[in-house]
């Protein structure tokens, strides 16, 4: 089940949310899998009861805010003894932030199709990533079940909701997300908890949800016995509003997995994270020199030609 591009365009600019099936073929999710478990336990590594495995999620989180050493209250995060509809520390574990030590992982971050309708549906080319981190759940873990809620945490006034000022939130879902293994239960703008009915955002790998900070949603418990869900958080913004954020790259760019990433990218691609595209009266002739010394193998052509 593909979805057509432009009914889901419509679809998140009037019900505030969709899912674009299939946006992301199967096989470059496939292979970019391959490398998450040297970032998670196998499922069928955790749910075996290795200890060696449970470690691992235990202390896969690099968002620092959830370590489990933390208390949750410290957090405004319920205790675990919490129970139904809460907002608990451990639903937050296993946050893996980009940049990854796996390079096709960074790529899927930006994928060409990702973008491209993120571009569509905002309306303009010249927006920013601002989300990018990997989620993952296992059955088990701790109960998931969340209140309904609007996302509240990725800006500092409150939001403009309308073209040329909306962000588009999302998850790709890198694992098949189905009943039992989570799928985040939505209601489209202007439905309200209690007494509207929510949808399903189920959705096989490859699958882009959508969703704007106007529209109530959350997460639900993984029941599934051995069941797990992966996704990457992938949000974008419109290029210069510093008051929408959650992740920063920046703390990361001397370290190597950016650096291989970043020589791969094109000047559009890092313009995503705000480097500043050929043609900015940022460049001279040093700095491009300093570009190709600080990231090998990087194409610095098109910065050259905009010099001359
Ligand atoms: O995990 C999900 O399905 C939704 C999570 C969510 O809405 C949240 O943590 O704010």
């Amino acid at each position: 089940m593909s979805t057509d591009i432009e009914v889901a365009v419509e679809e998140w600019r009037t019900q505030g949310w969709t899912v674009v099936h299939d946006l992301v073929p199967t096989e470059e999710i496939d292979a970019a899998v391959e490398e998450l478990w040297g970032h998670f336990p196998h499922p069928s590594d955790y749910h075996s009861g290795d200890p060696k495995a449970i470690a691992h999620f235990e202390t896969a989180s690099t968002d620092e805010r959830y370590q489990p050493s933390r208390q949750g209250s410290a957090h405004g995060l319920n205790e675990e003894d919490a129970v139904g509809s809460e907002f608990r520390l451990r639903q937050f574990l296993g946050h893996v932030l980009f940049p990854y030590d796996s390079h096709l992982l960074n790529r899927l971050q930006i994928h060409p199709r990702v973008v491209d309708f993120a571009q569509r549906a905002m309306g303009s080319e010249d927006i920013r990533l601002y989300q990018a981190r990997i989620w993952g759940k296992y059955t088990g873990v701790t109960d998931y079940e969340q209140p309904f809620h609007q996302d509240r945490n990725h800006t500092i006034v409150p939001d403009r909701i309308e073209p040329g000022w909306w962000n588009m939130l999302g998850f790709l879902y890198l694992s098949d997300v189905e009943d039992g293994v989570g799928p985040t239960e939505i209601l489209s703008v202007g439905d309200s908890p209690p007494g509207a009915q929510p949808q399903s955002a189920a959705g096989r790998r490859g699958s882009y949800l959508v969703y704007r900070t106007d529209v109530w949603h959350r997460g639900v418990n993984l029941t599934r016995e051995g069941g797990s869900r992966f996704l990457m958080n992938i949000a974008f913004k419109h290029a210069h509003q510093e008051w929408i954020g959650f992740d920063s790259f920046q703390q990361n760019a001397n370290r190597g997995p950016w650096s291989k990433f970043a020589a791969s990218c094109t000047p559009e691609e890092l313009a995503l994270f705000g480097a500043p595209k050929p043609g900015h009266p940022f460049w001279t002739s040093e700095l491009v020199d300093a570009l190709e010394d600080r990231y090998h193998g990087i194409d610095s052509a098109p910065w050259r030609e905009a010099l001359k």
